[in-house]
Order: C-alpha cells, then sequence, then structure tokens
C-alpha cells in the first residue's frame, strides 16, 4: 500500500473507520501554510483545505491539522485540489506551550516516532537549553536522541567529555557528526528505521536542513549558507515540511529558534552571554534594553571594546526575541519554579524507565 510507505501502520489502520471509506480518502499532511495544507498519499502531492465545519468547530489549535497527521479528505478538480474532512487519533504530538499569559499550544508536528535533538558543537551548544528540548520531547510520547553537529569545530577529546556530560543527565543515545566531514553519519543513517517518522529539532543554525539534504543526497533545502549570500533573515527554514527519503523513511524539518519562539533562549542567553548577562546587571534600568539607555553598562563595555560588536548584536538580537523578556518578574519567578520541576520530574521518570 502507498500509505505505508508514508508511515500508516497498523497503529493507524485500527484508529481507521471502514464506513468512511466509501466517502473519502486517506492522505498524510505534508506541509501547513498560512491558510491552506499540503497533502501526500504516497503517489502525488496536492493543496488542500479544511472544510467550514472543521474551522469553526474547532476549539483549540490542537483540533487542527499539522504536519505529519494523517486525514480524511476528498479530492476535487482533478485531484488538484483536497477538503480535509477529519483528523485521525495522533499517535504522538510535539508540542509546545506559546509564551504569555494565555496556555495555549502551537503543534509542532504528529505521529513522529523520534525526535532529533540537534545542538551544534560551538556556542550554541548548551545544556540549560538541552534539557528544555528534552522535557518538551518527552512529554509528547517520542522517543529523543542527541545529535551534536559541527563535530569539525571541536577536538574529539572534548566532544567526548560534553557526550559525558549529558550522559549524566539523562541515559539517552548522543552522537556526534559532521555534515562537512560526513564523520558520524553512517551511524546516524542506521537510525533511520522504514516507515519512521522523525523531527529534527534545534536552533537556527545548527545544520539541520544540511544534515537532511546529505541524508536525501542532494541539495534539494536550502541552507545558511545559500540564504547569507543574499542578507535576507536569519532564520533559513522558515516552515515545517515533511520528506520523504528513498527508503520510506520520514523527516521533518522543524525551523529554529523564531517559529519554536524562545522558549530554549531565555535561560540559555544567560548561560551563552555570560559576560554581558553580568554587565547587564548593573545597567541603570532594570528593564533596559541595551540599545540607548542612559546608564546602560552592556552599551558602555562595547563603547570600551571590553565586549565585540557582533558578540553584542547576538545577544540583543536574542534578548529581544526572548519572551521571558517581556513577562514581569513575578509571572518569571513562577515559570522557573514550574520549569524546574517539571525537568527535575521528567528527569527523574525518565531515570526510572531506563533504570
Ligand atoms: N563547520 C560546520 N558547519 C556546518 C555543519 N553543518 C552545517 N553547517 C553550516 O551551518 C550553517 C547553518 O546550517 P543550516 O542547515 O541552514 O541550519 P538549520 O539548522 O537548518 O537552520 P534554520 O533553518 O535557520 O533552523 C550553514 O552555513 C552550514 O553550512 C557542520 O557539520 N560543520
Ligand atoms: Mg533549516
Ligand atoms: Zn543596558
Amino acid at each position: 500500500m502507498k500509505l505505508e510507505k508514508l508511515g500508516f501502520n497498523s497503529w493507524f489502520q485500527s484508529k481507521m473507520d471502514p464506513d468512511k471509506l466509501d466517502q473519502f480518502q486517506i492522505a498524510r499532511v505534508s506541509a501547513v501554510h498560512k491558510d491552506s495544507y499540503l497533502v501526500n498519499n504516497g503517489e502525488f502531492e496536492i493543496r488542500a483545505e479544511i472544510t467550514g465545519r472543521l474551522m469553526f468547530t474547532a476549539e483549540s489549535p490542537l483540533d487542527f491539522p499539522t504536519v505529519g497527521d494523517w486525514c480524511y479528505l476528498q479530492y476535487f478538480d482533478d485531484e488538484s485540489l483536497a477538503i480535509i474532512h477529519e483528523v485521525f487519533p495522533r499517535k504522538s504530538l510535539l508540542k509546545r506551550k506559546t509564551p504569555g499569559k494565555k496556555v495555549e499550544f502551537q503543534l509542532i508536528a504528529a505521529n513522529l516516532d523520534k525526535s532529533f535533538i540537534i545542538q551544534s558543537l560551538d556556542e550554541n551548544y548548551n545544556l540549560r537549553r538541552l534539557e528544555r528540548y528534552l522535557v518538551m520531547v518527552n512529554e509528547s510520547n517520542i522517543t529523543p536522541i542527541v545529535l551534536l553537529s559541527k563535530s569539525d569545530l571541536l577536538p574529539a577529546h572534548e566532544i567526548e567529555e560534553k557526550i559525558a556530560e549529558i550522559h549524566q543527565l539523562v541515559n539517552i543515545e548522543v552522537l556526534a557528526f559532521s555534515n562537512t566531514t560526513k564523520s558520524g553519519m553512517e551511524s546516524i543513517k542506521k537510525l533511520l528505521s522504514p516507515g519512521e517518522t522523525f523531527c529534527l529539532v534545534g536552533s537556527s543554525g545548527v545544520g539541520k536542513t544540511t544534515l537532511l539534504n546529505n541524508l536525501l543526497g542532494e541539495d534539494l533545502f536550502e541552507t545558511q549558507s545559500v540564504r547569507e549570500k543574499d542578507g535576507r533573515g536569519k532564520h533559513t527554514t522558515t516552515h515545517r515540511q515533511l520528506i520523504q527519503l528513498d527508503n520510506d523513511v520520514m523527516i521533518i524539518d522543524v525551523p529554529g529558534m523564531r517559529e519554536l519562539g524562545n522558549f530554549d533562549v531565555d535561560s540559555g542567553l544567560e548561560q551563552t552571554f555570560q559576560e554581558i548577562a553580568e554587565l547587564a546587571g548593573q545597567c541603570h534600568y532594570h528593564d533596559c534594553t541595551h540599545s540607548q539607555e542612559k546608564g546602560c553598562a552592556v552599551l558602555q563595555a562595547l563603547e570600551e571594546g571590553a565586549i565585540s560588536q557582533s558578540r553584542y548584536q547576538n545577544y540583543v538580537k536574542m534578548n529581544k526575541e526572548s519572551a521571558y523578556h517581556q513577562m514581569s518578574y513575578l509571572e518569571k519567578h513562577q515559570k522557573d519554579k514550574k520549569l524546574g520541576k517539571m525537568i527535575k520530574s521528567v528527569l527523574q521518570a525518565k531515570h526510572k524507565r531506563n533504570a
């Protein structure tokens, strides 16, 4: 069956309502655009919309189709358009809480089997941020695997130390690899079992799309080096897309930070920019944005050359993007407490399971 090549297995079969098949076909959502979708049935990929009923009865973002969803649909106009009538029950769902007061979810992808959490072995490497990704993935009933990219940038013994450090935290698979030298690539390929769906998550610029292109064996998708030439924004991949590899492996490339909001930045920010964070504590205004304020200790250090222009710009950019930064002190405090608890309980449960 064509659908099996896209990951339709006995689990979804068991959720299927045979009566519906008189009227509907089954396909998988491969991309979500502003107000339409792309669906794939193993034979062709076309644009789809949802029925008005689905749109108006939806009570939360959870009710809308997302990338990786299976759905019942009808084809129209010589199979150039599909209308999605219903979403299949989900085997797993990767989602995050959107920043802000209201607890809302943003769906990242559905029906994933494994999630690659990617951090690069440069400034991006950050244990606290890794913890946050682990919490998100673990909560979603998806197996996490940590991939440390750009291994060409760090001596082998330092990579070993980092892997050991992660293993102290959690007992899960950690692999280092390089898109440049292709080191570790074979080990990654061995993890890609046919019929399974994977996703690539991690900050912008860690090499997710470069890895995907390497696995595909061709430069199908845009990576940052391409983008840099025309100077457009920093986030290269702008929307999630389900991609099928030769061997019936499905991969979803999840864009970096911006789409994921900044849940991975806030505590990482202080760690990554420790020296600037320390200076920020000395600014005259406690909510200083370090861009023009009088009495800004960061700007002063910049002027004196104590911190570099590029590092300053990175910091300001990440700081601005951080929704955390816009919360009140009380909200921050409560969030930290909750998050701390959540990480602890998830990691403890994980340890127990692995013990
Ligand atoms: N040295 C080194 N550079 C790499 C490696 N992998 C990727 N890069 C570079 O890192 C930059 C970002 O790579 P992308 O694949 O576009 O990153 P991404 O994670 O897809 O980023 P977003 O799409 O913005 O989320 C590019 O300039 C790549 O050439 C690697 O293994 N080693
Ligand atoms: Mg990308
Ligand atoms: Zn300041």
